[in-house]
């Protein structure tokens, strides 16, 4: 069975852990998000990208779910005694390696999705792990600055490392999405898959970000394969992060039915939500979607697992 999976970091990456666990023999491609990367010190990150890898390689901080495990920070520490930041992003030493090495490539002209399979050389995902796109695409927000009351746009990571969200976002733009390519391989696996999925990512910086690309949206929408989704938002708040924010600025209510009908019925077959909110399945239903309220609390890999099930248990109703 071919499962393509549109991927954020955290949400993204421990969905992607229950899903392997529970189709072990499934040819899993995840595609990306690259719209949270970010060029600092010279060195080209890519959140989402190394959270899935660290997340599915044995790499990943588990308790902050970004970043290395058994990390330290003397390379920043060095760095903000030259006085150079920013000093609000945590680069560790283990995580600095990454960037050398896909800076590196970057500059000796390898695209960015075969600098992803070179890193995952090392970490064994068990999954392909394709960037959305090798293009440059970088969300940013419009907030009004408190201080001077003018709007000002900050890029992603700025908005919610920085400010942790503390800003009504007043927009957020994928810069670079509309002259974006997808990434080679992505809407061949879209099209060859038997099942796609929409783990619990964000759905605007995320989800939406890939969906942005031009051609990546058409393709899931003119795919052969159901498409099933599973909600982030939980008993109308996000489980973790800022998904709340940035759905206010796409005019979408932070709940579980709202972000369905955000997708709609042309993108999904079928849309998971919390037993806490299990009212919402009529409403989501009405819509054209096959619902289920089943539990979506990532709180350890069985429940993770039983999620993933579920998932596919709903794409072969909503065949
Ligand atoms: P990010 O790139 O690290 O922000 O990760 P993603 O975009 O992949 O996923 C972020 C979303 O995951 C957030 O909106 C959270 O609400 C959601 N999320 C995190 N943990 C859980 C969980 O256990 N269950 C559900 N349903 N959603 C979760
Ligand atoms: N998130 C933070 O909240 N603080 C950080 O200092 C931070 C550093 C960081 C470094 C590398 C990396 O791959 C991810 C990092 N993240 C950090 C997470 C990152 O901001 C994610 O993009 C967001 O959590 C949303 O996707
Ligand atoms: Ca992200």
């Amino acid at each position: 069975m071919r499962i393509v999976v549109l991927a954020g970091g955290i949400g993204g990456a421990r969905f992607l852990r229950g899903l392997k666990a529970a189709a072990p023999d499934a040819d899993i491609t995840v595609i990306g998000n690259t719209g949270d990367d970010i060029h600092l010190f010279g060195l080209k990150v890519c959140p989402d990208l190394d959270t899935v890898m660290y997340t599915l390689g044995g790499g990943i901080n588990e308790d902050q779910g970004w970043g290395r495990t058994d990390e330290s920070f003397t390379v920043k520490e060095e760095l903000a005694a030259y006085g150079v930041g920013p000093s609000w992003f945590g680069l560790g030493d283990r995580d600095f390696a990454t960037h050398i090495v896909r800076t590196q490539m970057l500059g000796a002209g390898y695209p960015l999705s075969a600098v992803t399979e070179a890193l995952c050389d090392r970490w064994e995902p068990g999954v392909r792990l394709l960037p959305m796109s090798d293009d440059r695409v970088e969300t940013h927000v419009a907030v009004t600055d408190p201080g001077t009351g003018e709007r000002r746009v900050i890029h992603f990571q700025e908005y919610w490392v920085r400010l942790r969200a503390s800003l009504d976002a007043e927009a957020v733009v994928p810069v670079g999405a509309e002259q974006a390519k997808p990434a080679p391989g992505v809407l061949e696996a879209v099209a060859a898959a038997d099942l796609i999925v929409f783990p619990p990512s964000n759905p605007v910086v995320s989800v939406g970000t890939i969906l942005a690309v031009p051609g990546i949206r058409e393709a899931v929408a003119a795919a052969g394969a159901p498409v099933v989704g599973l909600s982030p938002i939980v008993g109308g708040a996000p489980v973790r992060g800022m998904a709340d924010k940035v759905l206010a600025a796409v005019g979408v209510d932070a709940t579980a039915a709202a972000v369905a009908l955000h997708y709609g019925p042309d993108l999904l077959d079928g849309w998971l939500v919390d037993t806490a909110d299990a009212d919402s399945v009529a409403e989501v239903e009405a819509a054209g979607i096959a619902c289920r309220a089943v539990p979506l609390m990532m709180t350890d890999l069985a429940a993770t697992a039983e999620m993933a099930r579920a998932a596919l248990a709903l794409a072969e109703a909503a065949r």
